[in-house]
C-alpha cells in the first residue's frame, strides 16, 4: 500500500519534485512540502485552487462518520456551505466555530451561537450541535482552554459508534483543531489555504479521526492573495473595532483592496473589523474616484492592481437595521444610522455579503 504523508495526506513519492507528496529521502513520514512549511514557513507547491471540493465531499460522504464542520468565525460568510446536508446525506453535523480569539471579547458566546444558528437556517443548513472554539494556535495545550474539552464532549455525545471526520473551507482551522484534540502537532498547518491535500486517518482507539482538505472558494481575497498579502490580510490578534462617525457622503478605503462609499447619510456610524496591518483611509465620497485613480497601490496599499477600473461594485439600499457589509476573506464594516445607499468596490473575483449585524 502507498505510504502517505502524516502532515497533509498526500501519497509519498520520490519521482516528481514538482508534484505533491515528493520527498528526496527514503523512510520518512512527511513530504518535503510539509517539512518546509513546518520548519521554514515556506510553501513549495501552492494548492490554493488545486483541490476539487466535490471529490472531497464525495470521499467524506462514503465514510460512516460524525461530521465536525469547522467554520472560521472571522470569515463566517465565506465558510458557509450551501447544500451541505445534501452533499453529506444523512450525516450528523456538529458545527465547530473557531478563531473566537479574533472577535471582540465583549460579544458573548451565546450571542455568537444564536447568530451562527440563524445564519445556518437562512442557508438551509441543519446542524445538530454547535461548539465555539478559539486560541487554538497559542493555547491549544493549556489546561484552561475549555473549547477543546467542549469538542471532545460533543464528539462523545453525537458519535453514536461512528468515526469522526472534520470538514470545512480551506484555512478554516481544521488541522489546528485536530492537533489540539490529539495534543500533538502531527498535522501540517499554515496560513495558506490548501495545506491539507488528502484525507488523513488517525487512530483514536475507539474510532478513526479524519482530517480532510479544505474546500476552496474562488470568491475570496484569501484565494487570490499571494503570500505577502496573506500575511497582511489574516489577523494575528483580536480585531479592534475601528469606528467612524459620518455626517456627509464619505468613502472609506481598506488599503487598496476595498472601497466603501456611504451616500445620502446624515448621521452614520461605521465600524470596520479588519486585520490591524490594513490601513483604513477616510475621505469625501465626491473625491474618492480621483483619490483611487491617483493612489491605488501607493497611498492605498497593499493592492492587487493599480487601476480602480479592475474592481467591481456592489450596491445596497439600507433600511433601519444595522447592517454588516462582509468582504469575503478580508473583514467587514458594520453600518448603523441614516444612510441611503451603500456602494462597495472589491476585486472582480471577490464576493460581498450584506447581512444583519453580527456584533
Ligand atoms: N487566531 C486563530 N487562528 C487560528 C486558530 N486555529 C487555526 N488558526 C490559523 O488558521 C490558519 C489555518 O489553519 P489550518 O489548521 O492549517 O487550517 P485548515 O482548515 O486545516 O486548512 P486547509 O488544510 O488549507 O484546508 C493557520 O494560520 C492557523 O494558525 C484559532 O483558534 N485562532
Ligand atoms: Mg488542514
Amino acid at each position: 500500500m502507498n505510504k502517505r504523508c502524516k502532515g497533509c495526506g498526500a501519497i509519498l513519492q520520490q519521482e516528481h519534485k514538482d508534484q505533491i507528496g515528493y520527498t528526496p529521502k527514503h523512510d520518512v513520514e512527511y513530504c518535503q512540502r510539509c517539512f518546509r512549511i513546518s520548519h521554514y514557513d515556506d510553501v513549495t507547491i501552492s494548492m490554493k485552487t488545486g483541490i476539487d471540493p466535490d471529490t472531497v465531499l464525495h470521499k467524506v460522504e462514503k465514510l460512516d462518520a460524525l461530521i465536525l464542520w469547522v467554520v472560521d468565525l472571522f470569515d463566517l460568510e465565506a465558510n458557509l456551505i450551501a447544500g451541505l446536508n445534501r452533499h453529506l446525506h444523512g450525516k450528523t453535523i456538529v458545527l465547530v466555530a473557531t478563531k473566537r480569539d479574533l472577535l471582540p471579547e465583549t460579544t458573548g458566546n451565546q450571542k455568537l451561537a444564536d447568530f451562527i444558528t440563524a445564519r445556518c437556517r437562512e442557508f438551509g443548513i441543519t446542524i445538530s450541535g454547535l461548539v465555539i472554539c478559539g486560541d487554538l494556535v497559542k493555547h491549544a495545550f493549556d489546561q484552561e482552554n475549555h473549547s477543546l474539552s467542549e469538542v471532545h464532549k460533543a464528539i462523545a455525545y453525537y458519535r453514536n459508534g461512528q468515526d469522526v471526520a472534520v470538514i470545512g473551507m480551506a484555512n478554516a482551522g481544521k488541522s489546528t483543531l485536530l492537533n489540539g484534540l490529539l495534543k500533538n502537532n502531527t498535522l501540517t498547518t499554515s496560513r495558506h489555504p490548501g495545506t491539507t491535500l488528502d484525507l488523513v486517518a488517525m487512530d483514536m482507539g475507539e474510532y478513526t479521526l479524519y482530517d480532510t482538505p479544505g474546500l476552496t472558494r474562488k470568491d475570496s481575497y484569501l484565494t487570490i492573495a499571494d503570500d505577502s498579502l496573506l500575511k497582511q490580510l489574516i489577523p494575528d490578534r483580536r480585531l479592534k473595532a475601528r469606528s467612524y462617525q459620518l455626517y456627509e457622503d464619505q468613502s472609506i478605503a481598506v488599503a487598496g483592496l476595498a472601497r466603501l462609499d456611504l451616500i445620502g447619510g446624515t448621521k452614520v456610524t461605521c465600524v470596520g473589523y479588519f486585520a490591524s496591518g490594513l490601513k483604513l483611509h477616510r475621505g469625501k465620497a465626491s473625491s474618492a474616484d480621483a483619490l483611487w485613480k491617483a493612489h491605488m497601490g501607493e497611498l492605498l496599499a497593499p493592492a492587487l492592481h493599480s487601476d480602480p477600473a479592475s474592481m467591481k461594485c456592489y450596491s445596497y439600499t439600507k433600511g433601519k437595521d444595522k447592517v454588516d457589509v462582509v468582504i469575503h476573506g478580508l473583514g467587514w464594516f458594520c453600518i448603523s444610522g441614516d444612510v441611503k445607499e451603500i456602494h462597495i468596490y472589491v476585486d472582480q473575483e471577490v464576493d460581498v455579503t450584506f447581512r444583519k449585524a453580527m456584533i
